[in-house]
């Protein structure tokens, strides 16, 4: 099982220490056959060395695209010397035993984070070498593959010791030479898939390392895990868990909605506030304090806010944190926490407070990955701020000033809204949320109820919708949707454009009086 090397084909871009094992090998007798550059350095340092095209009898070509892919080489690179047949084979063909691959490959990954040119990129791909690692490493029987130099001095002392490599030190190079493939592979495939603007799941995404593993998903019958990538993003798979139990799944599911949403609001313009139920919001407002704008937000929906997450943008402050604790919540996140609040949230022994450092910022790209019966859908991550929009007035009357600060603040909570996305906002607060319905009519209808539920709880004459505004996170397809929030008392409205009917739904917007706003961009959100 020890097969004695006689005949050894080395290939290298990467000539570390290639010389010192060409010339020990020489040394044992060993014949050294060599492409072009690997051939040129080892010749130079006086070591007797034979060219590939001796062997293939046939002419590197093609800037060196062709050198090693010929059935002289692949044959004695596969050969299964004791099949009568494959031997037959070699003899009849002329074709040599080699016992001993060295080969590493063209620099693809340095290449591309060198940031050099497409064409040179694509010159970096190496086929021959992948071919002869594949081609060895499956007649690992007989061969010997070598993919790293920091293996060959292993490799001189099992000759000295063996005569050889022995049969299982021969199978754990197979292995590492395949490993060595794929991630050559994959980097390719990744580079193409950045080329194309969508990143590979596998390369980036799914890059990530098993962090932690959950009692159970998002119900008790199924496992899950929580995999964390490389991605410096400030959010729950960053933040640090101050106090409180684990996180469950539905948990880290939900804070990353509720942080996700609150990084919209620039924290030096005002506090904001969002919470979040089954990973759509209940209440998001913005205020002079972050006790101001929890009031806010809580007044929303006060009946789904209990057990819900709160994330905040600026520093927890000991006033915010009073008022959160009144009610039974899960989860706080916010950047940052005073020695006062964190002191005040600890009387709450399971609730849990993370501090994520900063802000997200809503404009970085990213990738979001969802999977499907028998694969993924991978797709860039909704990075639209409606601050950046050409946003254009349709209706005969325009916004006020107040409108508009209201429905850019709708838009941005819509975006975070499960579609069909209905928001009522009033002075810098939600006062009621539609989300998740089939119907955007319906949507309309459910934001205006829970609006009416919310006044009546908390001892309101009338709806908090009245003289709000409302955002549609697609197109109104028809007139419904539109008259039912001007039925709930909205006055100004905004939503993409887009649709057939535009023209009549901007119609039904004139003569119901209100003032209507369309941005170009839809947020779809499932
Ligand atoms: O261009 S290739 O894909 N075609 C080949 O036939 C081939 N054979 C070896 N690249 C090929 N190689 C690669 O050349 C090896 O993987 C190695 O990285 C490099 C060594 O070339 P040189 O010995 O000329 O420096």
């Amino acid at each position: 099982e020890v097969v004695t090397i006689k005949r050894a084909l080395l290939s290298v871009s990467d000539k570390t220490g290639i010389i010192d094992f060409a010339k020990a090998l020489a040394d044992k007798g060993v014949e050294l056959v060599s492409t072009g550059g690997t051939r040129k350095a080892i010749a130079d340092a006086g070591i007797a060395v034979k060219d590939i095209s001796e062997i293939t009898d046939f002419p590197e070509i093609m800037d060196g695209r062709v050198k090693t892919l010929h059935p002289r080489v692949h044959g004695g690179l596969l050969g299964a010397r004791s099949v009568e047949s494959h031997a037959n084979a070699m003899a009849e063909h002329n074709i040599p035993e080699i016992d001993l691959v060295v080969v590493n490959l063209y620099p693809f990954e340095e290449t591309v984070k060198a940031g050099k040119d497409y064409a040179t990129t694509v010159e970096n791909v190496d086929i021959g070498g992948p071919a002869m690692i594949r081609a060895s490493a499956k007649n690992h029987a007989f061969l010997t593959t070598l993919v790293d130099p920091s293996d060959y001095a292993q490799v001189l002392e099992l000759i000295g010791k063996h005569g050889g490599v022995p049969y299982e030190q021969r199978k754990r190079f197979a292995a590492k030479a395949f490993s060595r493939t794929a991630a050559y592979d994959a980097a390719i495939s990744g580079w193409f898939a950045q080329e194309l603007e969508i990143e590979a799941p596998t390369y980036r995404a799914f890059g990530g390392e098993l962090s932690e593993v959950m009692r159970y998903g998002e119900n008790p019958h199924q496992k899950a895990g929580f995999y964390k990538n490389a991605s410096t993003r400030p959010g729950v798979a960053t933040a640090v868990q101050v106090q409180g139990k684990q996180l469950s799944y539905n948990n880290i599911n939900d804070t990353d909605a509720a942080y996700e949403l609150v990084s919209e609001f620039d924290p030096e313009k005002s506090a904001a506030v969002a919470i979040i139920k089954h990973a759509n919001p209940c209440g998001v407002a913005t205020g002079a304090s972050l006790k101001e704008a929890y009031g806010k937000a809580l007044q929303c929906d006060p009946v789904s806010a209990f057990g819900g997450i709160v994330a905040l943008n600026r520093t927890l402050d000991e006033e915010a944190a009073t008022e959160i604790i009144k009610i039974f919540t899960e989860v706080i996140i916010a950047p940052a926490a005073t020695d006062e609040a964190k002191a005040l949230i600890a009387s709450k022994k399971n609730l849990r407070l993370l501090l994520a450092g900063d802000l997200a910022d809503p404009r970085e790209e990213g990738v979001m990955v969802k999977s499907v019966a028998g694969g993924l859908l991978v797709q860039s991550r909704d990075n639209g701020v409606v601050d950046d929009l050409d946003l254009k007035v349709v209706t005969k009357r325009q916004p006020t000033e107040q409108e508009m600060a209201d429905l850019k603040f709708a838009f941005k909570v819509g975006k975070h809204v499960k579609s069909n996305a209905i928001v009522y906002v009033k002075d810098g607060a939600t006062v009621g949320v539609g989300a998740g319905q089939m119907s955007r009519v319906d949507s309309a209808r459910i934001a205006a109820r829970k609006a009416e539920d919310a006044a009546e709880a908390a001892g309101l004459s009338e709806p908090l919708t009245k003289g709000c505004v409302v955002a549609s996170d697609a197109f109104f397809p028809f007139a419904d949707g539109l008259l039912a929030a001007a039925a709930a008392g909205a006055t100004a409205v905004i939503q993409p454009g887009g649709s057939m009917r535009d023209d009549e739904v901007i119609k039904a917007a004139d003569e119901a009086g209100l003032a209507m706003v369309m941005t170009g961009m839809r947020h779809f959100r499932h």
